[in-house]
């Protein structure tokens, strides 16, 4: 069995999270992940308070395990979904793209567990010190917005910056990318990529399908000149996108407009010609659809015979 710190802290089984990936995480998936023993997570991103609200409920049909949402800090409805997310009593609320501490001790004083995405130590020694629970460290391979620093070099940093436990993300999408993570001195592991091709995945087809045939050169990171740099699967969107980053006549508002609703549309249309179908690197390693329940079980068995072996190298 796969002992974690993170299991007892959180009550589950497993010590897999599912990223709160926006527009992608809702309540089936979720309760799905939830259920099947890992932290299923609700993207909070592209709700309002009362639309979270009735994913949460939804969510609770479906399961009684403990399960979190996520806060993108950058989203419009950040505040009034933090309100929600205190009259609900969520257990877990990880956050992401920006900086937490203003709500870190809204949420901690009613119980609710708060654990960051952070991409550099700086961040993670700061959300440390003001109470958060675990962190996230999720390193450049990730699907979505990205920070600076890679997984492998990230998160033992971040593991030795500070005394709570640590999750790793970014790259990581079988039993050898967890116990890899483990061997960094991780206490659990957060995906996305694989979870996207999940059959509780409610995602357009045409998404899944472009995630499974996905090689290793499949994705790019575009919008560092405005500031949010993103990895997605290259399309026709990506291309032009490009150029119109390198072409400096067209502004940063412009090329921000260009990407607004992107998402969206890869999600809810699969539209590959103007849609942004945001995805890890390790999209080559994904190639089959599979319930969470199964995913979840496979890689743990996997994690645990590498890591009941490692010992074996030594003579
Ligand atoms: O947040 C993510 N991934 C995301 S959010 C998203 S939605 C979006 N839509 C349009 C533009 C941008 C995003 C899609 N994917 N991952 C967690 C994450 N957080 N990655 C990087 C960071 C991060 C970056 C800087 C966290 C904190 C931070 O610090 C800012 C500060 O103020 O210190």
């Amino acid at each position: 069995m796969l002992k974690s710190k993170i299991c007892e802290l959180l009550g589950i089984k497993y010590p897999i999270f599912q990223g709160g990936m926006a527009w992608v995480a809702d309540a089936d998936l979720a309760a799905a992940v939830s259920e099947a023993g890992g932290l299923g997570i609700i993207a909070g991103m592209n709700m309002n308070g009362e639309q979270l609200r009735a994913e949460i409920k939804k969510l609770r049909e479906k399961t009684d395990k403990p399960f979190g949402v996520n806060v993108m800090l950058m989203s419009p409805f950040t505040p009034e979904v933090a309100e929600v997310i205190v009259e609900e009593k969520v257990p877990v609320v990880t956050t992401g793209a920006g900086n937490p501490l203003p709500y870190i001790k809204k949420w901690t004083d009613v119980g609710v567990k708060v654990i960051p995405v952070v991409a550099s130590v700086a961040l993670a020694k700061m959300v440390a010190k003001r109470g958060a629970t675990a962190v996230v460290a999720e390193g450049g391979e990730s699907g979505g917005h990205i920070g600076e620093a890679n997984t492998m070099p990230l998160v033992p940093q971040v593991v030795d910056a500070v005394d709570i436990p640590v999750i790793a993300a970014g790259g990581i999408a079988d039993g050898r990318g967890m116990a890899a993570a483990f061997m960094l001195g991780a206490e659990g592991v957060q995906m996305g990529t694989r979870f996207l091709v999940a059959t509780e995945c409610n995602i357009h087809p045409t998404y899944k399908e472009k995630v499974l045939k996905a090689g290793d050169m499949g994705t790019v990171v575009n919008g560092r000149r405005i500031g949010h740099p993103a990895r997605a699967l290259k399309n026709p969107f990506t291309q032009l996108f490009a150029e119109r980053e390198k072409d400096l006549t067209s502004t940063d508002e412009e090329l921000t407009a260009f990407g607004t609703g992107a998402l969206r549309k890869a999600v809810k249309e699969g539209d590959w010609e103007k849609g942004s179908f945001l995805c890890g690197e390790i999209a080559g390693l994904v190639n089959k659809e599979q319930t969470c329940k199964e995913m979840i079980e496979e890689i743990v068995a996997e994690a645990e015979v590498l890591l009941k072996n490692a010992a074996s190298r030594i003579q």
